[in-house]
């Protein structure tokens, strides 16, 4: 198969290289586009038939080769898992298309390779299968599309299956296709809503600002919401056939049309106009034979569709006589009037199929009708949209205007997708990925042209000569071997060409950087800037000098670096081509990034650009495994390996623990295999094991239970107890926890004194675990106003985090959280977590997280709202404690922790003596800290902030620990489908695991039933396996991280009341999974693990005996 690929790929030649970089220059008629779709659809397929097109394979090949699918595991499991591209030719009448096509991978594990390849984009082909219809992946593509501002247009898939598969009638499969249809308009249809409608927002608030600014406030306007709705243009939105963004397709069989080749074929069959067909062919509409008209309503009177009719009868028909009945003389009949010719061989073929693809590929080439569309369709890189440049170039929070004016003018560069000698280059990597050294096309063997095999020819010829004469007196034996040898490898040479290198080197892997040009041309050795992500053109143009260029040094500014661009290449699917320069508009690889570049980057070469927006990833990395070599002396190409893998996955993150282990974190059990194989066979090249999946927890604490073990209702007396228990354990000389769970702790030197009380929050934790991207926004620009700076900061920031405020706000009601949102002090862990430090100190009138919202403080109150030294110390202490509780050191969430207390006394009133002036400081405490902070810190005990953050930390945890603790898993969701013979042994593989049905429909018009279940990560893994082998061969379910979901068991509970003892006996842990789960991650990171293993072991067995 290789071989056949790589014949047929220099017979390509370099004439069609040679066309492809002519075509390059023209960007009109460019199109940049990615196949997307759910796991399996046919995108690889579907890519097969089109790059046959060119010739790189043969059409007979075509959907069975699965070309892109190049890496080994690919084509054994029968799934692609990264993104690759394939530079196409298509000549449509005169004109000539360059399409940069990027097969993308379906399955969810590998959704980031998604991503990198919608970035680079403007258009999309969306790919449904016509059996399964609309799934997870499905949605999540449109949605990413439309993240990214591209246009998608729409392939239905495996229609084939309707017909040999489900055996479905060609009117029962007309309106299955309609369902699908509206199946992807609705996912469209809300994603546009909800767009439209935020756009509406943002336009209304602009005006609003206008308004103000102008003072000319005009009472109350009622505005009418649904209005714009109506306004704004959806018709290019949907997919509808009669639009011709909609084919119908069979990759395998290698057909596929659209109705404007229907149509055609038909007004000349009929004479009737090709529009008027066009507007018919799909819909309600009928032929009415006798009247020769096509008239409205075909359902109400019982006649069949024109689609029906004229377009699936036909292919219903062929099936029939070449798959089902096989009927010789209907074949031919059929193959004559479709004027198809057929090779004698395809007739005698055993296999229907072969027949089958041989006519319908000469008759509907699924190729022609879907380059056809693209070409029409989809976009070229000169249709870029404001909006998507403005998006891409927005600096973190701030305002596209705001930002500097020569940043603003790139906008221009950009939208005419300018490639003059003036224009600032502008390219974007989304991904580095990794080929070996050696299939370089620098290092690859390639034949020799006439001419460089002529010059060869001469040089060895004269070389043989000099060597001849010189040798003239040696002995003839000597001559005669030597003559040997050179005229040897004078032939070797002149069959190859090969640049020598190193033997270690050709071992090597090197990165190529996946990229495409946004204005500008690249050219190979050309010196750009590495702009990272937090990089800030507004400050590097105030540091660097006018006009300055990537040759320069430009060390000190902040995320800025140089490299060269060394080489560029085409990228053609298992192969590159080195191009000498690329201009805007294309898709292309670049090497010599890999020391600049880790994962993505923006380049240029103008410091005015900014870095582009990061790069959506939908999936969250969760599966981590902890890396060790088998043999301990190979840990320095372990720890290469694993940067090298680092670099080539978009996704995967590679990390060191503090206790010194190498983890791997990623996305799947399929993605780790991946991952894992990639490190043994490429990056590391040696032997590594991993340790078992290492799964996540989070800590949480939960209001007191209402009922106990064997749901008796717990009465106070009990309540009491459980905190008694806790008290009398951890009280001592700087501790004190009172019963209602508050927590004081004072700092070893007896200066400072913290009260604590942890709380659960109520139903906010995955509000602020969606905002983590908000809070860090949020995060900076309160540091900077601390700083003293002022920062422009864009309307739809700040209007999100009044609106993160509000429903915070709404959410946490009740007494107990009177005004709690206006003393939030901080967010943790890291700042951004899902916790949040409460300042309930009476007189500590502190600025709350949320005062970039700048309510502006009243003169009387400016004083009020100082920060008290060691103010700091308080918020770290409260992030150390919320990164690893105390259950088994995993981070804690959906903890509230109000500090209700915090007293600082100067040591001077220490002196004074006795423990009464602690409770006297209470008052006078912060004033006096305030005015002496350099007294308070001197002294035997270290410095009081270092203090006060430890005792800061304890208290959390004590407080912690003096409500019920819980563990939180995290949880799956999956998306099953099975028919109805094996649902029993799907709930029953689900049951085991501890999943959990959520809700189960019957697909319509098919026989499947679809399952949507959550389940534990925990009890994830060999999930997927044990499905197949179960239910014999299903598709896979999908995993996807959903949520975290708190366990209800209490890893602590031990038997108290005499029912339990009878339910559950003395040890209790049998049936305690959140224990179960807690003492696996203790013993994992050595922690103490209080555990009897055997106790009383004889006791047990004469019980046993006497029963
Ligand atoms: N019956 C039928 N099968 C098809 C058709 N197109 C693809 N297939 C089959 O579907 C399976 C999946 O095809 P792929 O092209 O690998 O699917 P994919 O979308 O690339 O899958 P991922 O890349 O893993 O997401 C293969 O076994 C194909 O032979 C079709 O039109 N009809
Ligand atoms: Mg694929």
């Amino acid at each position: 198969m290789q071989h056949h690929v790589s014949k047929r790929r220099f017979a390509m030649g370099l004439s069609s290289l040679d066309k492809i970089i002519a075509l390059q220059r023209n960007p009109a008629n460019i199109r940049n586009l990615c196949i997307l779709a759910h796991v399996d659809h046919g995108k690889t397929t579907l890519a097969d038939c089109l790059v046959a097109t060119n010739g790189i394979i043969s059409s007979r090949l075509a959907g069975k080769l699965r070309y892109l699918d190049s890496r080994e595991d690919e084509q054994i499991r029968g799934i692609t898992m990264k993104s690759s591209a394939i530079s196409l030719h298509y000549r449509n009448g005169d004109q000539e298309y360059l399409l940069n096509l990027i097969d993308s991978p379906g399955h969810v594990d590998f959704s980031s390779e998604v991503s990198t390849a919608v970035r680079l984009c403007d258009g999309a082909i969306v790919v449904v299968d016509a059996v399964e219809g609309v799934c997870p992946q499905t949605q999540a593509v449109l949605r990413q599309a439309w993240l990214e501002n591209i246009r998608p247009v729409l392939v239905i898939n495996k229609i084939d299956r309707l017909i040999v598969e489900l055996k479905l009638t060609s009117q029962e499969a007309y309106a299955h296709l309609q369902k699908i249809l509206e199946q992807v308009n609705a996912v469209t249809g809300t994603l546009f809503t909800s767009k439209v409608l935020k756009e509406r927002a943002e336009e209304d608030e602009e005006e609003e600002e206008k308004k103000k600014d102008s003072k000319t406030l005009s009472g109350d306007q009622v505005y009418d919401w649904s209005a714009r709705l109506e306004e704004a243009d959806d018709s290019q939105l949907y997919f509808s056939p009669d639009q011709g963004n909609v084919v119908f397709a069979s990759a395998t069989d290698g057909w596929g049309f659209s109705i404007q080749q229907f149509a055609q074929i038909y007004s000349q069959k009929m004479g009737i106009k090709a529009e008027v067909l066009l507007k018919t062919l799909w819909g309600d509409f009928y032929l009415n034979a006798k009247a020769k008209k096509i008239m409205k309503g075909a359902q109400a009177k019982g006649k069949k569709q024109l689609f029906v009719q004229l377009v699936l009868d036909n292919i219903w028909s062929l099936y029939d006589a070449v798959v089902t009945r096989r009927d010789k003389e209907k074949v031919e009949k059929v193959v004559t009037s479709l004027g198809v010719k057929l090779l004698a061989r395809d007739l005698r073929h055993s296999d229907p199929k072969v027949l089958l693809s041989a006519i319908c590929s000469q008759w509907l080439p699924v190729s022609q009708a879907v380059l056809l569309m693209v070409c029409e369709k989809l976009p070229s890189p000169l249709e870029i949209a404001a909006a998507r440049v403005e998006k891409l170039m927005s600096v973190g929070a701030r305002r596209f205007d705001s930002l500097p004016e020569q940043t603003q003018e790139l906008k221009r560069a950009f939208l005419q997708c300018s490639s003059g000698a003036n224009d600032p280059l502008i390219v974007f990597v989304s991904k580095m990925f990794a080929v070996d050294t050696k299939a370089l096309p620098q290092n690859r063997q390639r034949p020799l042209t006439h001419e460089e095999m002529a010059q060869r020819r001469d040089l060895a010829r004269q070389r043989h000569a000099d060597k001849h004469t010189a040798l003239w007196n040696k002995s003839a034996v000597q001559v005669l071997s030597i003559y040997y040898s050179i005229s040897l490898s004078g032939q070797m040479e002149s069959l190859t060409l090969k640049d020598s290198k190193p033997e270690e080197e050709e071992e090597h892997q090197t990165f190529i950087a996946f990229a495409r040009v946004f204005s500008g041309v690249a050219k190979k050795g050309q010196r750009v800037f590495v702009l990272g992500p937090k990089y800030d053109p507004a400050q590097a143009l105030s540091m660097l000098p006018e006009g300055v260029s990537a040759s320069g040094c430009v060390s000190e500014v902040p995320h800025l670096s140089c490299c060269t661009m060394e080489s560029l290449y085409l990228l053609m699917g298992r192969e590159l081509e080195e191009l000498e320069e690329v201009p805007v508009g294309n898709v292309l690889g670049i090497g010599g990034l890999e020391v600049s570049v880790l994962k993505s980057a923006t380049l240029s070469t103008s410091p005015a650009c900014p870095p582009f927006i990061p790069l959506n990833f939908e999936a969250t990395p969760i599966v981590r495994v902890a890396i060790e070599p088998k043999h301990p002396s190979e840990m320095p190409k372990l720890v290469r390996g694993m940067r090298l893998l680092n670099q080539a996955d978009p996704c995967a993150e590679v990390l060191i623990q503090e206790t010194g282990e190498h983890v791997l974190v990623t996305a799947g059990e399929v993605h780790l295999q991946r991952c894992l194989d990639d490190l043994r066979d490429r990056f590391a090249k040696i032997e590594i094991s991993a340790s078992k999946p290492i799964i996540p927890f989070r800590e949480t604490v939960v209001r007191p239970p209402k009922v106990d073990m064997v749901n008796e209702d717990l009465g106070k007396q009990h309540k009491i107890a459980i905190i008694h228990q806790v008290k009398e354990g951890r009280s001592s000389a700087t501790l004190h926890v009172d019963s209602g769970g508050l927590v004081t702790l004072t700092t070893p030197n007896r200066l400072a004194t913290v009260s604590i009380r942890a709380m659960p929050l109520p139903q906010v934790t995955s509000l602020l675990e969606r905002s983590a991207e908000l809070i860090r926004t949020l995060e900076q620009i309160n540091m900077s106003l601390r700083e003293g700076k002022s920062l422009d900061i864009s309307h739809r920031t700040l209007e999100a985090i009044i609106g993160l405020k509000t429903q915070l706000e709404i959410l946490l009601q009740g007494r107990k959280w009177r005004n709690a949102v206006d003393r939030v002090w901080a967010f943790g862990p890291r700042r951004i977590g899902p916790n949040i430090l409460l300042n309930s100190v009476e007189g500590y009138q502190r600025p709350s997280v949320w005062q970039c919202l700048g309510r502006v403080v009243k003169a009387g109150e400016a004083g009020a709202q100082v920060i008290r030294d060691l103010d700091n110390s308080i918020v770290s202490g409260f992030q150390l404690a919320t990164l690893a509780g105390p259950m088994c050191e995993e981070p804690l969430m959906g903890v509230c922790f109000s500090v209700e207390k915090w007293d600082i006394q100067s040591p001077a009133s220490k002196v004074e003596g006795s423990s009464e002036t602690l409770e006297e400081g209470a008052t006078a405490g912060p004033i006096q800290a305030r005015r002496r902070p350099e007294a308070a810190s001197a002294d035997c005990y270290g410095p009081v902030s270092g203090q006060l953050i430890a005792a800061m930390k304890e208290a959390c945890r004590h407080a912690f620990q003096a409500q019920p603790q819980r563990l939180m898993v995290a949880m799956y969701t999956c998306e099953i489908m099975a028919t109805a013979d094996v649902l029993g042994r799907v709930y029953g593989v689900l049951g085991k695991r501890e999943g959990r049905v959520l809700h189960e429909e019957m697909k319509e018009g098919t026989d499947m039933f679809i399952i949507k279940a959550v389940l534990p990560v925990a009890e994830s893994f060999g999930f997927a396996d044990e499905f197949r082998k179960k239910t014999s061969g299903l598709a896979s379910p999908q995993l996807v991280f959903s949520h975290w979901e708190v366990i209800s068991s209490d890893p602590y509970w031990v038997p108290t009341t005499e029912e339990e003892y009878l339910h559950f006996g003395e040890k209790a842990d049998s049936a305690n999974q959140s224990l179960k789960y807690m003492n696996a991650v203790r013993r994992r990171k050595g922690l103490y693990v209080e555990e009897k293993i055997v106790e009383h072991a004889e006791k047990q067995r004469t019980l046993g005996k006497n029963k």
